[in-house]
């Protein structure tokens, strides 16, 4: 063909694609009825006005700028400060689609619904069409959504955790797909207030909060209950982990993919401090992200994984210099803060920090009688940029090949600190059979042990019973798929203190699990996995005492059976989708320790 009218075609397919946007915008609009529809670009200028519009309105207090430069305080309602997990909804056309572990609605009850919270809902509002790529933008194993929101706090987040704007929508008009998003902070009437997905259609409805993971859509909407959808049916993985990379003094460079619930020391994971004496060996831990990870397997038959976020949406309360300096740092300039506690020179506090609040996070004068000053699930946004421990590698298209996949809960009793899963299949039932304490990052009771299989429980847009056979058909030939791993940071003794102190010395457990990647250590074969040789597991310089040190590492035979028994049930309560193997390999190991 004629370049000049080849060139002809692909504009006019550019402009149909870019058509679809223009035609739901403008369905939208009709339907949501604002004052304004702004396109948004993701400019400085931009930013600049959203930040001077929220001051004038007080939805945004600016804090020291001595202290804290360009930052801000958001305070949400009182009602509306965690993701609402009995008000989101998967609606597919099959019940069983959305499985067990979702509430569903049929579509066409779900458009419904939504359609008559949205009506009219805009009016005297501002309609922001954020265009948004999720992952590096030149990267293949990203994906491009839009998000349409009334909420000028979201439009600001999503520039610091998405690629937000010009190049996004360049992206989409070359591609033409891209998931829909349509966000109203509405009234913020929790009686109003639903997140439903629609994975068939790539699309998403959210009315009712102005909270992080029930309105930043390219988040825990997007990137994974439609992205795990999608990576399903492309053979990809959108998972709730964290990415890190950790570099040995030989100068070689591990990645490790974790997943840890929300809420549960994923960020400080992702930032590790090695403690000093492995500083001075020569290691360094290389942030890649601390949330979401999207893997596939590339062509020498490794997973590949890229972070699909750009910034850092974390738990404020317990960020220290002690826990995460490397999370200090990033925050201390340039950075959201959404529901923390004042001091009396309006800097950001929270509980774990050094000195007293001021106003609590709903800008009263502190009194210990109201609970915490800060809430326990109050947050930073802040660009992944200003990580001092970023990656060279997190922008990287390809992606960073995965070495480990760790899979941990908060378990105060019978989970040891670390073992390893015997081969893929038992890896998929360590991850399927997680537990965990629940958090504070959803509404709801704190410290209720509950199953989350590979922390997905909340995020998994799809049957449970699908996601496993989908993990378990990574092993094919020629797959070159990561060893996999449980730890538990959170094992309690008899007076309820942590056995394990956490944070920089977690580095001990990578480092056994990269000697095992490497085939430089044995390990001692249990039933329910390989634990560390005492020998092996570097624990030099800790104040533990014998007792924790034993207990840490012991196997309980009894109480495993217990538990395989309850992972049993668990699994059964699937029903029939379940791929027979995880029962036979939790069968078969019930049978090794009767
Ligand atoms: O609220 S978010 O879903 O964005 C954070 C979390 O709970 O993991
Ligand atoms: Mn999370």
């Amino acid at each position: 063909m004629n370049a000049a009218i080849s060139s002809v075609d692909e504009n006019k397919t550019a402009r149909s694609r870019l058509a679809r946007l223009n035609d739901w915008v403008a369905q939208t609009a009709a339907l949501t009825r604002p004052d304004a529809v702004q396109w948004c670009d993701g400019s400085d200028a931009e930013y600049a006005a959203l930040l001077e519009l929220m001051q004038k309105d007080g939805s945004l207090l600016p804090l020291n700028p001595d202290t804290h430069p360009r930052s801000w305080l958001h305070r949400s309602d009182p009602r509306d400060v965690a993701r609402v997990e009995h008000l989101t909804f998967v609606c597919t056309s099959e019940k069983d689609a959305a499985g067990p572990n979702n509430h569903w609605m049929a579509p066409a009850d779900g458009h419904r619904k939504m359609d008559e919270l949205f009506a009219g809902c805009m009016r005297g509002r501002t309609l922001y069409v954020i265009p948004y790529c999720m992952g590096p933008i030149d990267s293949p194993l990203a994906r491009c959504g839009v998000e349409i929101t009334d909420s000028p706090y979201v439009v600001v987040n999503m520039r610091m955790m998405t690629r937000m704007g010009a190049a996004a929508l360049t992206r989409i008009e070359t591609e033409g797909s891209f998931v829909k998003g349509l966000h109203s902070t509405g009234e913020l009437d929790p009686d109003r207030r639903f997140i439903m997905h629609f994975p068939e259609e790539l699309s998403i409805k959210s009315y009712g909060s102005g909270y992080g993971g029930n309105a930043l859509l390219g988040k825990k909407c997007h990137a994974l209950r439609i992205a795990s959808w999608q990576a399903r049916q492309e053979g990809w993985l959108a998972e709730h982990m964290l990415i890190v990379g950790i570099e040995n003094p030989r100068g070689e460079t591990h990645y490790i993919a974790a997943a840890f619930p929300s809420a549960c020391g994923k960020t400080n994971l992702a930032m590790l401090i090695p403690p000093e004496s492995y500083r001075d060996a020569g290691w360094k831990v290389w942030t890649v992200g601390d949330d979401i990870c999207w893997m596939r397997p590339g062509a020498d038959g490794r997973l590949y994984a890229i972070n699909p976020e750009a910034g850092f949406f974390g738990v404020a309360p317990g960020t220290s210099a002690n826990s995460n300096p490397n999370a200090l740092a990033c925050i201390s300039h340039d950075t959201i803060f959404t529901n923390v506690a004042l001091t009396q020179d309006n800097q950001p506090w929270w509980e774990g920090l050094e000195g007293t609040p001021a106003l609590d996070w709903q800008g009263r004068a502190y009194d210990p009688a109201n609970g915490p000053a800060a809430h326990p699930n109050s947050r930073f946004t802040v660009s992944a940029r200003q990580c001092p421990s970023y990656s060279p590698r997190a922008e990287d298209p390809q992606g960073v090949p995965i070495s480990a996949i760790v899979f941990g809960g908060r378990r105060p009793s019978l989970v040891p600190l670390v073992f390893e899963a015997r081969d893929w299949t038992h890896g998929v039932l360590v991850g399927a059979s997680m537990g965990s304490e629940t958090t504070a990052a959803a509404t709801g009771a704190v410290g209720v042990m509950r199953r989350d299989p590979m922390a997905m429980k909340p995020f998994c847009g799809y049957n449970f019973a699908d996601y496993f056979t989908h993990w378990l058909g990574f092993e094919k030939p020629g797959a070159q798929l990561p060893k996999v791993f449980h730890v538990n940071w959170f094992r309690k003794g008899a007076d309820g203190q942590f056995l394990w102190p956490g944070f920089g010395e977690n580095l001990r457990v990578l480092e056994w699990m990269i000697e095992r990647v490497e085939g430089r250590v044995g390990a001692e074969e249990t039933a329910v996995g390989r634990f560390p040789a005492k020998a092996d597991f570097n624990l030099e310089g800790l104040a533990l005492s014998a007792e924790a040190a034993e207990e840490l590492f012991a196997f309980h035979p009894g109480e495993w059976k217990a538990e395989l028994l309850e992972i049993g049930d668990y699994l059964a309560s699937y029903g029939d989708g379940m791929p027979p193997r995880l029962q036979q390999e939790a069968s078969h190991i019930l049978s090794i320790l009767e």
